[in-house]
């Protein structure tokens, strides 16, 4: 636990700090993640007290941390920031938040009220706080006065928590953060989703009934909803393809479940095939569609929470808006007898064992880490991924994922966000150990943070793969432009960086290594850095290659996809190495 000195606080002089923690305690928060500043001293001085504070190193890990706690804990995660800088800080880290449609309640202080608005050069002042946060959150809400701050903070949990989730930010001004409240704390519900319009249930059963050789596609909305998406997976008989957001809606050790793999080769034959497609709470994301060329089944059943949604990516025959779990429930109502292709189970278990043992020999050593990290950590350790090759090529694929409250990376790409989304997600899951999978160049951009694993000594085991750079950009450069650019970096002994910070470090240079030293990192049960020589390992015999398409031959070439068509824009890049 970080600072625990706070003296005891003066309970008839409450405060907005002491209705943040009635609001914390009211959601289970244990653990909000902050910077302290002369803008949120009463909420950070408040929380300590509590016993429910930890202190971060940058506002990014504010937000990041509270987004890994609040995905793994399934609940509210919440961030403080400073104003100005502070709050700007968190800026990129709500925007995975939004990405990937987390409840965050970020609170940020702002300048005294008196103030507002006038640009005269009040310590932390910006010119457009709200603006600014407004572009990255679900929504952005600002505190008018004392009597108000109790009643905004539980609107902004609520829309937070309320599906689609999202990060949600409050701006109080650090005067009105002082103020006097008499109000305790009073929760407001999440508005909960209407329920499915039986007329488009009634058409998506017709679809269902006929089907022969249905697939369903998982995204993050599925989860919550495995019970019935479990039930009619097996009334239809049918094969299972998840986003990377979707992993663990059903373990990924069933026979039917293909999982994040739709864009490999080897199932490609499986979504030819298929009659049907029922998608759950997916974006169709560009990284798992090909960029959008991956052709999919018709007809389409797509289920979403959120009207937009429906027929964005992909064309649509039935759309149904509503809660996963009821819709799905409703479906498996409704549906009479159905008479799938009895040879349909065994191509979609082919497919699975094709794609996975093609990812294997793409990876080569690899293939053992991928092995010993599963046995190491618990069904419900949580698996931090960060943007690195490992992670990228096999981590999000082949490291299998049981619980979907253990699937933590960054669904939006940016990279970085890593270390802070482990330190949330061991704080909001201590009883087992967590596993973070982080470059080189992602571990440096937040390396002060170092410090909070220094002084929490969370139960977490960080696996370094240093290559001495950007290896992915490194990848794409070699394939596609045959010179570098700005992909070298220079690296640090993380030994002696380990050592600064009263660290354990290991390292492995081979795969006969991997399961002695990450069985030993793991039994420390404490902070270990457990660094992958990338050099020493032995290469990928497929190198990793991002499938992102390259414009070499200038922005005429592309040709934005129309909603439903695959586009005509040439994908100079490769597929990923299992594709291959
Ligand atoms: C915030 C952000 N900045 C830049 C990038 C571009 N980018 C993607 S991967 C990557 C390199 C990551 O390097 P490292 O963590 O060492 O992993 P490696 O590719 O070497 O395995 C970069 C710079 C990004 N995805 N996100
Ligand atoms: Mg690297």
């Amino acid at each position: 636990m970080s600072d625990t000195t706070a003296t005891a606080r003066n309970v008839d002089a409450r405060n907005a700090g002491d209705v943040l923690v009635e609001l914390a305690k009211h959601h289970g928060v244990e653990r909000a993640f902050g910077i302290v500043s002369v803008h949120n001293q009463p909420l950070v001085d408040a929380l300590v007290a509590a016993g429910r504070y930890v202190a971060v190193r940058h506002e990014a890990t504010c937000v990041s941390a509270a987004d890994a706690y609040a995905r793994v804990a399934g609940r509210l995660g919440i961030a403080v920031t400073s104003t100005g800088t502070g709050a700007g800080n968190a800026a990129g880290a709500l925007v995975e938040a939004l990405t990937a449609g987390t409840a965050v309640l970020h609170v940020t202080g702002q300048i005294d009220s008196p103030f507002l608005g006038q640009g005269r050069g009040v310590i932390h002042e910006t010119k457009d706080q709200l603006g600014m946060l407004t572009a990255v959150s679900k929504r952005a809400l600002t505190v008018g006065a004392t009597d108000r701050v109790a009643a905004t903070l539980a609107d902004a949990a609520a829309l937070a928590l309320a599906p689609p989730a999202g990060p949600v930010s409050v701006e109080v001004p650090i005067d009105l953060q002082y103020g006097r409240i008499a109000d305790r704390f009073s929760p407001v519900e999440p508005q909960r989703p209407a329920a499915p319009e039986p007329a488009e249930l009634g058409a998506a059963v017709a679809l269902l009934a006929a089907a022969k050789r249905p697939l369903v596609w998982l995204g993050g909305g599925a989860i919550g909803a495995g019970t019935e998406i479990a039930a009619l997976v097996d009334r239809l008989g049918a094969g299972v393809l998840t986003s990377n957001a979707g992993r663990g809606a059903l373990r990924e050790d069933s026979a039917n479940v293909v999982g994040n793999f739709a864009s490999h080769p080897e199932v490609a034959e499986l979504l030819a095939g298929a009659d049907l497609l029922v998608s759950v709470g997916t974006h169709f994301r560009s990284n798992e569609t090909k960029h959008y060329q991956l052709v999919l089944p018709r007809p389409h059943v797509q289920i979403d929470i959120d009207p937009a949604a429906l027929g964005r990516a992909y064309a649509v025959d039935v759309g149904i808006v509503g809660d996963s779990g009821v819709v799905v429930g409703a479906l498996l109502d409704g549906l009479d007898d159905v008479a799938p292709d009895p040879a349909w189970s065994g191509a979609v278990t082919a497919a699975r064992d094709r794609a996975r043992a093609s990812l294997r020999r793409a990876i080569g050593p690899y293939a053992v880490l991928c092995d010993a990290m599963r046995a190491a950590f618990d069904e419900s350790s949580p698996l931090v991924r960060d943007v690195t090759i490992p992670a990228s090529s096999w981590g999000n694929r082949l490291l299998p994922v049981h619980d979907a409250t253990t699937n933590v990376n960054p669904r939006g790409g940016g990279i970085g966000q890593g270390l802070g989304m482990a330190i949330g997600a061991a704080a909001a899951r201590p009883d087992v150990p967590t596993a973070l999978m982080v470059g080189d160049g992602g571990l440096a951009v937040h390396l002060g943070e170092f410090g909070t694993v220094a002084g929490e000594q969370p139960w977490l085991v960080m696996i370094v793969f240093n290559d001495g750079g950007y290896g992915v950009l490194r990848n794409l450069q070699d394939r596609h432009f045959g010179r570098r650019a700005g992909v070298d970096l220079a690296t640090p002994d993380f030994a002696s960086l380990a050592a600064a910070y009263d660290l354990e470090h290991r390292r492995i240079e081979s795969a006969d290594q991997c399961a002695e030293v990450l069985d030993q990192a793991v039994a420390r049960h404490a902070p270990v850095v457990v660094e992958v020589d990338c050099d020493a390992f032995g290469p990928m015999p497929e190198p990793f290659v991002p499938p992102v398409p390259v414009h070499m031959n200038g922005p005429s070439e592309f040709m934005p996809a129309a909603r439903t068509a695959v586009s005509p824009m040439a994908m100079a890049c490769e597929a990923p190495p299992e594709s291959r």
